[in-house]
């Protein structure tokens, strides 16, 4: 396997991050926050974590812009989400390359996290015409009751390695057309990014005369996350990690009365039904548990199939899981990069030692693939004779289990038993039982498909999921109202004082 040299993966980093235009004020020679690449291991620069008073103050200079920022009308804050997308859409190349250096991607799924932040900035400058409230009927004459919404304040970014930016970009696009200010604290994996979008977000702010204070970056691990978890001026946290960091941020912010919006783990399930078009499934299955390395919270790693069809697709999942290239996820050909860290393989291979003790079988893969540095495997694929524990525990890494089934109840059952319910989806031409996937008592994740992997999905939705998965919704759809505050308005027009509820009160 041939992979660059540390060397040109830094030069790289070093002309992505100029070409974006950051200032060269966080690298220092003697930092103790390492930014490296997975792909070799290899350290790309050291920055500088940013101290607790300098996230106190990121805080403070955000809510000083916030005041200023929500008397800007909507469709005008939408100016500066829109000057971001078009300066997302002239670096895609530059954020795509160091998404791959630092997060490990394949160029084709690094491009795609870019696209996925110029279509979020689309999505929020409509939004931003459109943060409708309702009228309601009032029940007293001459009296108007209606809802408004209004921006909420400071929000508290947190993002995870897997997806370094376009988490980031369904919250800031959608808070900035809101009218909120945010915070960001990236994953201390992935800091380079972070400092590119931070400076194209600052040079849009500078291009539509929005106050630059919109945004602020900090960089560091737990202790700065904790900072701003608990700073009471951080309206709501918005944070994507894993359960662990759930159970610790959510009630933290909750003893403040705080709001928290969490996107956890997920241990994403796919039906397979006798009747699925499986050239069709056998695609959809192979992108969404091998892509990224199974390092989506997206990602599949179950598969429950018919057992009248579970030989024939598992036959053809291994034979397209062979031809799976691992390597160098710059170089053309390569469908599976490295995984993040060596505690990612020691996670995927414990987990695959369980899978055997528990009588699991690897059909194929699940070895790790020879190289000097960097940790590079190839996705596993492991039947089971029993749903066990470790089927239902999240390995954040390329491992596909395999169950079967006998009856549609029996796999919906085998489907939800797990903590998580993030996203899911059944393979079946039939109607019935596609319907019945979707209905209330079917998949109980918040993102059932039909006919499509688990994961990849479009901005336009709702993303998040149920459970341990945090219960969060952001992106699409009405995820913007958990971004602003709700004020109910009741106008009384007339000459009269009726109470509600026909209460007579004196006279
Ligand atoms: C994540 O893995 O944290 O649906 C987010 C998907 C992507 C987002 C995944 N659009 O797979």
């Amino acid at each position: 396997m041939i992979i660059p040299d540390t060397d040109s993966l830094r030069d790289r980093a070093a002309a992505a991050l100029a070409a974006c235009g950051a200032r060269d004020d966080h690298p220092t020679a003697d930092g103790t926050l390492i930014a490296r690449s997975p792909i070799t291991g290899g350290t790309l620069c050291l920055l500088t974590p940013s101290e607790p008073e300098q996230v106190t103050a990121a805080v403070a200079d955000a809510h000083d812009a916030f005041l200023r920022w929500r008397t800007v009308p909507a469709p005008r804050r939408g100016a500066l989400v829109r000057r971001l997308g078009e300066l997302l859409t002239e670096h895609k190349s530059d954020l795509a390359t160091l998404v791959t250096l630092e997060a490990g991607k394949i160029t084709a799924e690094a491009l795609g996290e870019v696209q996925e932040m110029i279509d979020v900035c689309e999505f929020a400058v409509g939004l931003s015409r459109q943060l409708y409230g309702r009228t309601m009927p009032s029940e007293r004459p001459g009296h108007r009751l209606t809802e408004t919404w209004h921006p909420l304040g400071v929000v508290a970014v947190i993002s995870a390695f897997n997806f370094p930016v376009a988490v980031w970009s369904w919250n800031t696009a959608i808070a900035l057309v809101c009218g909120d200010t945010v915070v960001w604290k990236p994953s201390e994996l992935t800091p380079l990014t972070a400092i590119a979008c931070d400076a194209l977000l600052r040079r849009a702010a500078e291009d539509v005369g929005a106050p630059t204070g919109v945004h602020r970056l900090v960089l560091g691990a737990g202790p700065v996350g904790e900072r701003l978890v608990d700073d009471p001026t951080v309206a709501l946290v918005s944070a994507t990690g894993s359960v662990r960091m759930g159970r610790e941020v959510g009630p933290r912010v909750a003893q403040r009365f705080g709001r928290c919006l969490l996107e956890l783990g997920g241990n994403n399930a796919a039906v397979v039904a006798p009747s699925a078009d499986l050239d069709l499934a056998v695609r959809g299955i192979v992108f969404s548990a091998a892509g990224t390395a199974g390092q989506r919270c997206t990602s599949l790693r179950r598969l429950i199939v018919h057992s009248s069809i579970a030989d024939e697709v598992v036959k053809r999942v291994a034979s397209a899981y062979r031809q799976l290239r691992a390597g160098d996820p710059f170089a053309e050909g390569t469908l599976v990069g490295p995984l993040i860290g060596e505690r990612a393989w020691d996670a995927m291979s414990a987990a695959l030692v369980r899978a055997r003790a528990d009588g699991g079988t690897v059909v194929c893969g699940g070895e790790r693939v020879e190289s000097d540095s960097g940790h590079y495997a190839t996705p596993a694929l492991v039947r089971m004779p029993a749903q066990t524990s470790v089927v239902r525990e999240e390995t954040f890494a390329p491992i596909l289990y395999v169950l079967t089934y006998e009856t549609l109840g029996e796999a919906i059952t085998l489907h939800n038993e797990v903590p998580h319910g993030l996203s899911s989806s059944i393979f079946t031409t039939d109607q019935r039982e596609a319907e019945r996937f979707l209905a209330s008592d079917g998949s109980d994740c918040g993102i059932a498909n039909v006919n499509i992997g688990t994961s990849g999905a479009e901005i336009g939705g709702a993303f998040g999921g149920e459970k341990e998965t945090g219960g969060g919704r952001e992106s699409g759809s009405d995820s913007w109202k958990a971004y602003m505050r709700r004020a109910t308005n009741t106008v009384n027009y007339s000459d009269q004082l009726p109470l509600a509820q026909g209460v007579r009160f004196g006279r």
